[in-house]
């Protein structure tokens, strides 16, 4: 097999004063942080679409990335091998260990379905061959369901039955592939579930209709072996005006709904949580507290900009924070999947590495600080004091639902008035949480 990112070594690691962009400065995959290899607690993978299809073309101009690979030309099955070539080679340079894909990123869609549904059997043949031994897995597969335009009013929330058949395919063949290639999860994200206007659209038929296409996925997946998480990647707008799957809150309320809340948890995206107004910490929260949390895309937006622009993670401070929601939850059912892509100009083999090493260095610093947020315990510590008056004999009445509005208001009229609760210490909190990221390891 010809090398195609020539000249590129495997990426070791060399530690913070290592000054060589072709090295870890924090990722040290066998370290033991909290029990545990770093290489487990971070389940990296990388994006197909991003890393190997994706060729900086925007709403002004063509791309500026050669992603070839070699073959001769885009949009050919030989062109599906070469990125199969490329990404097997770049995931064993950098060591990770799994990569996600939808149904379009691998192969070119034919104009009838039967012919690509014969080429995604050809690819992932030919995946399973290129990874054999190399311990290189499958973390999610799903089923591209926004960017033809048959789906241009949703496919779960269509208004067709005809394009709700070919959503229902897509997702059938997508399952399949993703038990043969042993991938832990499955994800629905739902980019065009939404709507324009209310003026054409029912809501609620809508929603119903999401929710049996997510049921016969679980039905179908569960029946043939698929013993992964399903997925729900919430995001609030973008490509639509309104998405059902605004963010986590929302979406664990539907699936609450639609008693699929056993079989499907979240996939949490950094730059979706921003877009939806919320930090990235919150959503792995909400999920983490329901019980919920599955899976994360690794990315970050840009305050700048304030669409969703997929910039690779260097914000040590959201990633010690999520990394700390992550460890709380006992680690992750699913992985980290770098739903990240290069900026336009960084058009380069040598910027495809380079966003990875950022990527994958950012979350192993915030890996070893949200241990250290533990370790230290000043931050947990004030949590707990912050909330120990419920420690009382009411409180933990109140706690276990076992007080009255009664015996509470009785408790008041013989307090008189109110104290000034404690103080929430907040400007001491971000201090300590400073004084933990900038120490050395
Ligand atoms: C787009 C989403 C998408 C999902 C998978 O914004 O992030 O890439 O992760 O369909
Ligand atoms: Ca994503
Ligand atoms: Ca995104």
């Amino acid at each position: 097999m010809e090398e195609i990112f020539k000249g590129i070594p495997e990426i070791k690691y060399e530690g913070p004063a290592s000054k060589n962009p072709f090295a870890f400065k924090y990722y040290d995959a066998d370290r033991i942080v909290l029990g545990k290899k770093m290489s487990e607690h971070l389940p990296f993978a990388m994006a197909w679409w991003h890393n190997l299809c994706a060729n900086g073309v925007d709403m002004f101009g063509r791309g500026t990335a050669d992603k070839r690979f070699g073959a001769a030309a885009e949009g050919t099955m030989e062109h599906a091998k070469a990125k199969v070539d490329a990404g097997v080679e770049f995931m064993r340079k950098l060591g990770i260990k799994y990569y996600c894909f939808h149904d379009a990123d691998i192969v070119p869609e034919a104009d009838d379905i039967n012919e690509t549904n014969r080429r995604l059997d050809e690819i992932t043949d030919y995946i399973l061959e290129k990874t054999k031994g190399t311990g290189i897995k499958l973390l999610w597969g799903t089923a591209n369901m926004f960017s033809n335009p048959r789906f241009m009013n949703g496919a779960g929330s269509t208004n067709d039955i005809d394009v709700y058949c070919f959503a229902a395919a897509q997702v059938k063949k997508a399952i399949e592939l993703t038990v043969k290639l042993g991938g832990k999860g499955y994800v629905f994200w739902g980019g065009r579930e939404g709507y324009e206007t209310l003026l054409n659209t029912k809501v609620k038929f809508e929603q119903e209709n999401i929710a049996n296409l997510m049921r016969m996925a679980r039905d179908y997946g569960r029946k043939i072996g698929f013993n992964g998480t399903f997925l729900i990647e919430p995001k609030p707008k973008e490509p639509m005006k309104h998405q059902y799957d605004y963010d986590a809150a929302t979406a664990i309320g539907f699936l609450k709904e639609y008693g699929l809340d056993k079989d499907f948890k979240m996939n949490i995206e950094a730059n979706h949580a921003t877009l939806a107004g919320h930090t990235f910490q919150h959503e792995l929260r909400i999920s983490r507290i329901n019980g919920m949390l599955g899976s994360i895309d690794a990315n970050q937006g840009d305050i700048m900009l304030g669409w969703d622009t997929d910039c690779f993670p260097s914000n040590v401070y959201d990633t010690t924070l999520a990394m700390y929601e992550i460890v709380k939850n006992g680690g992750l059912p699913v992985g980290i999947n770098f739903d990240s892509k290069n900026r336009r100009p960084s058009n380069t083999y040598e910027d495809m590495f380079h966003a990875f090493i950022l990527g994958m260095d950012s979350f192993a610093y915030g890996l070893l600080k949200a241990a250290a947020i533990i370790e230290d315990g000043r931050i947990e510590k004030n949590v707990e004091d912050r909330y120990s008056s419920f420690n009382s004999e009411l409180g933990q009445k109140v706690r276990n639902g076992k007080a009255t509005l009664e015996e509470l208001a009785a408790k008041a009229s013989e307090m008189k008035a109110p104290r000034v609760p404690a103080s929430g210490k907040q400007e001491y909190l971000e201090g300590v949480l400073n004084n933990i990221i900038l120490s050395n390891n």
